[in-house]
């Protein structure tokens, strides 16, 4: 029997939520919910795997719920909740450390570059992370991820986990494959000072990223002195890709005005970046800014955001419990 489509994606509580997440995520996250059933979870033993301050991964995990409420997630039609309440992820993440291989959690770039180069001194927790991921996905026969590109090669882990499990305990099908849903223009928002290197919460400075709760003046400020090229705009792609700053403000353009890239670079050919600089300010003033004021009303009503996690976790730990008492016959545990 085909597996009817669920969605399951997650979002770490590390910290100020950016535009790489949002047009990485958050935004896929709500169109998605117009079509199917959506789990929308707050990972927060995911963001312990690099040590976080108590008090504030509490407020972390609150403004990441307000951060889902503010860009139009509806609790009221797709789950949200975080993931340490429902205890489920953690036992089944056991059972999948055990189906995973040392070997291909040895292949996973994002832990090589979030160790650095004292990997001994790296959590256990930040190796095993994507086995986990694949919990999270797969506790609830979740069929479809939408994520950002740095998250692709984690989903495909989680389809060998699923792969490896169906057929270690003969249940094929069992584990629907998870297919990721990567944003096709923009799948990759990169640091407004360096085009090489993603957006990131931890990059240290401020200036790399326009921030969810950013005001109008950070944005114009921030977008004003983000790296672009000392020639005009080219007339062509080919020219484009070899000036990673540039491309990566004209596709920001292109993604948040719902302008082909090859229609920007035709009305932008031959201008100076302060010409494509003003729009970019000007439409993501108007795009970000109310969810940033949206999010700190939110943050007001702590009580509120409470009570939208439990309801949400109530919800989510109903369907994981029924997952997990197959899953635990099938393994051979009683
Ligand atoms: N720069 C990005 N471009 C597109 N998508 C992105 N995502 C993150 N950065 C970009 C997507 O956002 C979702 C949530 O990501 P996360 O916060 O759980 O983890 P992350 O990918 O590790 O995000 P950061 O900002 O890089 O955090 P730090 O600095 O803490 O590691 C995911 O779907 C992700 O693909």
């Amino acid at each position: 029997m085909k597996n009817k489509k669920l969605v399951f994606s997650g979002v770490q509580p590390t910290g100020n939520l950016h535009l790489g997440n949002y047009l990485g995520a958050l935004k896929n996250f709500l169109a998605l919910q117009k079509e199917t059933d959506c789990i929308y979870c707050v990972v927060d033993l995911h963001a312990i795997t690099i040590f976080q301050n108590p008090k504030e991964l509490k407020n972390n995990i609150l403004e990441t719920t307000a951060s889902f409420l503010a860009t139009g997630i509806d609790p009221n039609k797709s789950i949200i909740f975080n993931q340490s309440s429902v205890s489920g992820h953690a036992e089944l993440a056991w059972i999948l450390n055990c189906v995973s291989r040392i070997g291909w959690l040895n292949r996973m770039t994002q832990f090589k570059d979030k160790a650095g180069k004292d990997k001994e001194k790296a959590s256990v927790g930040l190796y095993i992370y994507p086995n986990l991921m694949a919990a999270d996905i797969l506790l609830y026969k979740s069929t479809h991820v939408p994520v950002g590109a740095d998250q692709k090669q984690h989903l495909e882990l989680s389809r060998d986990i699923a792969q490896k499990f169906n057929n270690d305990f003969n249940c094929a099908g069992f584990f629907p494959i998870p297919e990721p849903l990567i944003p096709k223009n923009i799948s990759r928002v990169m640091s407004l000072r360096d085009g090489l290197k993603k957006m990131s919460k931890s990059e240290e400075s401020d200036y790399s990223r326009i921030n969810l709760k950013d005001n109008a003046e950070d944005i114009i400020k921030k977008i004003k002195k983000a790296k672009s090229d000392s020639e005009p705009i080219p007339d062509n792609l080919k020219m484009l890709e070899q000036k990673p700053e540039a491309m990566n403000l004209l596709n920001i353009y292109s993604e948040i005005s719902k302008t082909s890239l090859e229609k920007v670079l035709n009305e932008m050919a031959g201008k100076e970046y302060s010409d494509i600089k003003k729009k970019l300010a000007d439409i993501l003033v108007s795009e970000i800014c109310p969810v940033g004021k949206e999010i700190n009303k939110l943050m007001k009503d702590e009580t509120y955001l409470l009570q939208i996690l439990k309801k949400g976790s109530e919800k989510a730990n109903i369907k994981a419990e029924e997952n997990l008492k197959i899953i635990r016959e099938k393994v051979g545990l009683i």
